[in-house]
């Protein structure tokens, strides 16, 4: 039976400040679990693409990087690629997460930055999440009040990603903003993404839960082998840190934490492949790998979207 006509379709950058819950607002839209998510700010390094059908529009999303300041050269390509993606798409989904506390409705510098590098309010849809977190109802109120002032939106709409409330409304409120035109992808299609990418994404994540303070954020994974060609997966990764003192750190006693983050990375990418997959994992120390732009090409971060630690 040949599928419905799509008549809208284009591409709709999710941007805003770190920790927002992009990333859980694509996972959610997509209900599938492409994007890392964490509680620990700058887990998104890449734009990551996801497609998904709604209603009469098919809608490209694409989950970018939180735009904060930066303290590296990986930092400031985080930031231009998020801001390129919100330059490039038909349309704009700018996220705030609420304030937990009333002395917070101010709206934040950062977020009225972004607000106008992001351009015409008329293509954008403003999402405002967390709302589980709000005891007081009013308080969103006088929160969509502020906003409100500043631009005018194609639309506000206060959402709970996490709880997959309000999603909807959302990608209903961006489909009225595509242009009308056939679909751009496959029915079927999913993400630009290649899998050894996520394997690669789903490894770090495990290393961002497991460790804490720095360590997240001088992290790279890079993937040196992939092989589908048996029954089961083989993949080995390369975690590449910043200092000597980390090594340890990821390792864990008796090489207990390594084992622990290689395990629940497995169990994430076997999820995705359908498949058994043998992960094996070594750490090199890369020192201040953020900063050069030879390692930052290397691990995939140069906007070529590769992530082969090598050509081995
Ligand atoms: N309470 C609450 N937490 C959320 C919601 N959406 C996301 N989070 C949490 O916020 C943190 C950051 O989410 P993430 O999607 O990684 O944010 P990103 O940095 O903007 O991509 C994670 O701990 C999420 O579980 C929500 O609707 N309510
Ligand atoms: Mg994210």
């Amino acid at each position: 039976m040949p599928s419905p006509t799509v008549y809208r379709s284009g591409t709709v950058a999710i941007v805003g400040r770190p920790n927002v819950g992009k990333s859980t607002l694509l996972n959610t839209a997509l209900r599938e679990r492409l994007a890392i998510v964490t509680s620990t700010p700058q887990t998104t390094r890449d734009r990551i693409l996801g497609v998904v059908r709604h209603g009469d529009a098919q809608i490209a999303l694409i989950d970018t990087p939180g735009l904060h300041r930066p303290r590296s050269r990986l930092g400031r390509h985080m930031n231009s690629i998020a801001r390129e993606a919100a330059r490039e798409a038909d349309a704009v989904i700018f996220m705030i997460a609420v304030p937990s506390e009333r002395d917070e409705l101010k709206p934040h510098p950062g977020d009225t930055t972004l607000l106008e590098a992001v351009g015409d309010p008329a293509r954008v849809v403003f999402v405002i999440n967390k709302v589980d977190r709000l005891a007081d109802r009013s308080v969103l109120l006088a929160f969509i009040d502020a906003w409100s002032k500043l631009a005018s939106f194609a639309a506000v709409v206060p959402i709970s990603a996490r709880r997959h409330d309000g999603v909807e409304l959302v990608l209903g409120e961006v489909a009225k903003l595509l242009p009308e035109r056939g679909a751009v992808y496959a029915e079927d299609f999913l993400t630009d993404r290649p899998v050894r990418f996520f394997a690669s994404e789903f490894v770090r994540e495990q290393i961002i839960l497991a460790t804490r303070q720095e360590v997240p954020h001088h992290v790279a994974v890079t993937i040196d082998r992939f092989d589908e060609s048996g029954k089961v997966v083989h993949i080995e990764a390369t975690i590449h840190c910043a200092k000597e003192s980390q090594r340890p750190i990821l390792l864990g006693a008796g090489g207990e934490r390594i084992k622990s983050i290689g395990t629940a990375a497995r169990r994430r990418i076997e999820e995705m492949v359908e498949r058994q997959v043998n992960l094996k994992l070594w750490i090199e120390v890369d020192e201040a790998w953020q900063d050069s732009s030879e390692s930052l090409g290397e691990f995939g971060y140069d906007g070529s979207g590769n992530v082969d630690g090598s050509d081995r």
